[in-house]
């Protein structure tokens, strides 16, 4: 075992020790040792193997014991109960510049954060800003730090592959050699995570495309040279491959490097069966492979005798099949949104005014918007008392008297209380024009409890929308155990629209299963979850998974119209009220 990671392990003891109060000169002990190995200049094994790891400054007797077990056996008993006893994550917090063990310990106590990526999203949403010993700048350069951490990961968010892509497609397409140019890839097929960045170009003079690319100052190494492919890792930390072929293969090709692997094995199977061979280059009939020249991907799917299938549903879940019969859906588009529901105000966590938010969603096209801030339980985001409540539907009931062309619809984002129950008492939510209903704490429940707190909140008649379904964070934290196929049956049957969390560390519900809620006959909303006037635009990731969940225009609630929407949740409302009569 290197003295690196010894030196590591030894650490995060220290960490443990100290978070759950043991005296300091113990945890000093293990700090001192962990420096002690990290400066040795001899051979740790050796030293344990000749046991003259005692005579080594700074380690005494308690610390030889460990680490010799560690170095011998490759484990620690001592080291792996004290891990036990904490939330995974907690110790990796301390790697953000800014970070020591008093901050990692306000942010668990007071935000419950154990992970780098559960930090982001608190920053995002602003939650540092009045926490004890923290502040704006903190919360900024936290954002900073994370972001560093980050370089080097695996796989990266497709909102953060997007913002670099199209600005490398945008300068890719100034290189004069350049005739087309795309994005191909998982990025193309709007995957909510993506490896890398594939672009294709289409170009007669291929070096010089390539040249244009490695020189551009995105670029922080080149990791591989051919012919046809350039790699190279792009100083934000992701890799991006660049295709360059001729204008004629450039539609097969695109179509190739889209993917997904399995929907283009799929279709190579089918081209075999109708005696065309399919590659990269282009499609070719018979024994002596004629060329069939198409002009685009379109004219592709139908020499194959299909229609054309959008990049979004390339995962072989269907798709050709559908394809063949010609019932592919009509996907929606973004034009098709009519208004957003599910953006927090001032009143509790968001950044911008009511009023404001009204504007901006205005501005930006839409005839409504739903507002929805935390509700009273959810105290860390300054959730709404009964008469803040009060307050803001008194300025909405202005505001929409002052407007002609725009309406804001009452709402609130309220808590999953841990039995299930809604966050304010029954009267009270029959204020609102809408509920939407969240978990926000208590995640740690079993797949059953979390599955029957759910069910009861979707057989209260006053939840109209059920939030961020599993409550997972992209690449940082799974969702919730839960029994997704009772919970969509209790959805049809309730009639309960199912929110897609537009928040691009979101994407709840899955795409995956955004096309099973659709042929249930569920009705699904593309909502922003907006903090803050800007994050507005994340409904474009939203529309990006309804997309790939195959949902057409009447799939999607926020499509109706202004009146649509209030004759919906006047009809839901009017049923409660029968109900409880
Ligand atoms: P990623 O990068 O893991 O997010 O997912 P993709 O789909 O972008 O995968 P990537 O970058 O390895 O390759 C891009 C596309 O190129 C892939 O969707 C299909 C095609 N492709 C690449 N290598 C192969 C291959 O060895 N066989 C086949 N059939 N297709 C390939
Ligand atoms: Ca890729
Ligand atoms: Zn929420």
């Amino acid at each position: 075992m290197d003295k690196h990671i010894v030196a590591d392990i030894l650490n995060e003891i220290g960490f443990y020790l100290e978070w759950k109060g043991e005296s300091p000169f113990k945890t000093r002990a293990y700090e001192n040792g962990a420096r002690a190995v990290e400066s040795l200049d001899e051979d740790l094994k050796t030293l344990v193997q000749e046991n003259r790891l005692g005579s080594v400054r700074g380690i005494g007797k308690a610390l030889e014991q460990k680490i010799s077990e560690l170095v011998t056996t490759g484990h620690l008993k001592y080291y792996e109960d004290l891990k036990a006893e904490f939330p995974s994550g907690l110790f990796e917090l301390l790697k953000i510049p800014g970070l020591g063990i008093k901050k990692v310990r306000t942010l668990y106590d007071t935000l419950g954060i154990t992970t780098i990526g559960e930090l982001e999203y608190a920053c995002r949403e602003n939650r540092l800003v009045d926490l004890p010993g923290f502040g704006e700048k903190t919360q900024q350069n936290i954002m900073k730090g994370i972001a560093h951490a980050r370089t080097g990961a695996d796989r990266y968010l497709l909102s953060e592959a997007g913002e670099v892509a199209y600005s490398i497609l945008k300068k890719g397409k100034d290189c004069p050699q350049v005739q087309s140019m795309q994005i191909a890839g998982s990025l193309r097929r709007s995957r909510e995570t993506v490896k890398d960045i594939d672009i294709l170009a289409s170009s007669d003079q291929p070096e010089d495309v390539m040249k244009y690319f490695v020189s551009l100052p995105d670029v922080a190494d080149v990791t591989g040279q051919g012919e046809t492919k350039t790699s190279v890792r792009l100083k934000e930390g992701i890799a991006m491959d660049l295709r360059v072929v001729s204008p004629e293969q450039y539609p097969y090709a695109l179509q190739h490097f889209t993917g997904s692997r399995e929907h283009n094995t799929r279709l190579r199977h089918l081209a075999k069966s109708m005696d065309l061979k399919m590659n990269e280059y282009g499609l070719f009939r018979g024994e002596d492979e004629e060329r069939i020249s198409c002009a685009n991907e379109e004219e592709i799917y139908q020499a194959l005798g299909m229609s054309y299938i959008p990049p979004e549903l390339r995962e072989d879940t269907g798709e050709i099949e559908a394809a063949l019969e010609g019932r592919l859906p009509m996907l929606v588009e973004s034009r098709d949104l009519q208004g957003i529901f599910h953006l927090h105000s001032r009143y509790s966590d968001g950044s911008d005014t009511l009023a404001a938010l009204a504007e901006g969603t205005h501005r930006q096209g839409y005839h409504y918007m739903g507002i929805s801030d935390h509700s009273r339980s959810a105290y860390y985001a300054r959730g709404l008392k009964e008469e803040d409540v009060i307050r803001q539907q008194e300025e909405i009931d202005k505001l929409n008297a002052e407007w002609e062309d725009f309406h804001i619809f009452r709402g609130i984002e309220s808590d999953i209380l841990p039995d299930g129950s809604l966050d304010y008492p029954d009267g009270f939510l029959n204020r609102f024009d809408f509920v939407i209903a969240s978990v926000h704490s208590n995640f740690r429940m079993d797949r059953s409890s979390m599955t029957n707190r759910i069910l009861r909140v979707l057989d209260n008649p006053h939840t109209t929308i059920l939030g961020h379904p599993t409550g997972r964070l992209l690449l940082s934290r799974d969702g919730y155990e839960l029994e997704m196929e009772r919970i969509l049956e209790k959805a049809a049957e309730k009639e309960i629209v199912i929110e897609i969390n537009a928040n691009p560390h979101r994407l709840d519900l899955d795409w995956r299963w955004c096309k099973k809620a659709r042929e249930m006959g569920i009705r699904l909303m593309i909502n922003p979850d907006a903090h803050s006037i800007s994050e507005i635009s994340n409904t474009g990731f939203g529309t990006a998974v309804a997309r790939k969940g195959w949902c057409e225009k009447k799939d999607i609630l926020n499509c109706l119209g202004t009146a649509g929407m209030k004759e919906f949740l006047r009809k839901r409302k009017f049923d409660y009220n029968r109900k409880i009569l």
